[in-house]
């Protein structure tokens, strides 16, 4: 283990233990979800994984320090209203722990560290993926390379409808990653639960999840993509999306966004147009994923046994 990584007490013994430990991501909360919401969010998500058997390690660098399960203090730190905490991909964890910064974790460093700190199943709401004319941008979100590298499975509910969904799935088989879908044969969409792009692989319960996933760690070292659609109950209309996603886009281009900005921009204005529609589906469909996670995590434990 490295000294660079500061592990919560109950993240450590669960690991030493050979218990079941779910990481969690901080940037969903910073710059996914607003302030006051965010908290009750991170809490409901803990509170998810310990009702499943499971120690929830929430990641993020706090004072130079990358830190694998917060404090109660350090989750409200994390997600108060003025915190204006940097977000920070893999490639930034060097410079935010060198300067002594403080940041939330996206997909890909959180998968990385997690790695590092031997955790091996991961929970968040939606990967970052290709955007849409990134042939000539060339943004393609870091989540994709770095889940080429490390052995970490991303429970996620797909990738925006704001992205080249296709060119994502051809990236993701680039990188050697299986995309494994929950009880569907379809990759979701986040707020939606089909994106009329098929999955290469279904799996119906935890346990052909937790066979694939101790099967493939055998195989290669890449990371395993396991998709879960949003809850039905909680799937946004296609109509109200499709406008969201429309006046998204051109407020992208009026404001000339882009880089690292482009998704927490986006977000806001689904949030803010849709009087709050979008959180509540954002809410659903990220505990689903922490509670799927969980599930497979029991399971990914009890066979190694
Ligand atoms: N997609 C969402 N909500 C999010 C993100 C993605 O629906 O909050 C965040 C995740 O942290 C993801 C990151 O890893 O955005 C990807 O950002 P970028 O495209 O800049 O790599
Ligand atoms: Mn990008």
């Amino acid at each position: 283990m490295t000294p660079q990584l500061s592990l919560h007490e109950e993240v450590a013994s669960a690991l030493a233990g050979g218990d079941p430990v779910v990481a969690l991501e901080s940037t969903i909360l910073s710059h996914g979800l607003p302030p006051g919401r965010n908290l009750d969010v991170a809490r409901r998500l803990e509170k998810v994984v310990r009702d499943g058997g499971a120690v929830p390690a929430t990641i993020a660098v706090l004072d130079g320090v990358p830190l694998i399960g917060l404090t109660g203090e350090q989750l409200e730190r994390v997600c108060a209203p003025g915190a204006d905490l940097d977000k920070l991909s893999l490639r930034d964890i060097g410079p935010a722990v060198g300067l002594g910064r403080s940041g939330a974790t996206t997909v890909a460093s959180t998968a990385a560290l997690a790695a590092a700190a031997g955790i091996g199943m991961f929970a968040t709401g939606g990967l970052g993926g290709v955007h849409q004319g990134a042939a000539q941008s060339w943004d393609v979100s870091a989540d994709l390379g770095v889940l080429a590298k490390v052995p970490t499975t991303v429970v996620c509910s797909g990738v925006k409808s704001v992205l080249d969904i296709a060119a994502t799935l051809e990236v993701l088989e680039t990188n050697s990653v299986p995309v494994l879908g929950y009880r569907t044969c379809e990759f979701p969409a986040f707020y939606l639960r089909s994106s009329g792009f098929e999955v290469p692989w279904r799996v119906d319960d935890a346990a052909q999840a937790a066979a694939v996933i101790a099967a493939h760690r055998a195989h290669a070292s890449s990371g395993v993509l396991l998709a879960n659609p949003i809850p039905e109950a909680s799937e946004m209309d296609r109509e109200l999306h499709d406008r969201l996603l429309a006046e998204g886009l051109e407020l992208l281009k009026a404001r000339g966004v882009h880089g690292k900005d482009v998704t927490p921009v986006l977000l806001e204005h689904f949030h803010t147009a849709s009087e709050g529609v979008s959180l509540d589906a954002n809410e659903a469909l990220v505990l689903s994923n922490a509670e799927l996670a969980t599930s497979v995590a029991v399971a990914l434990v009890k066979s190694a046994a």
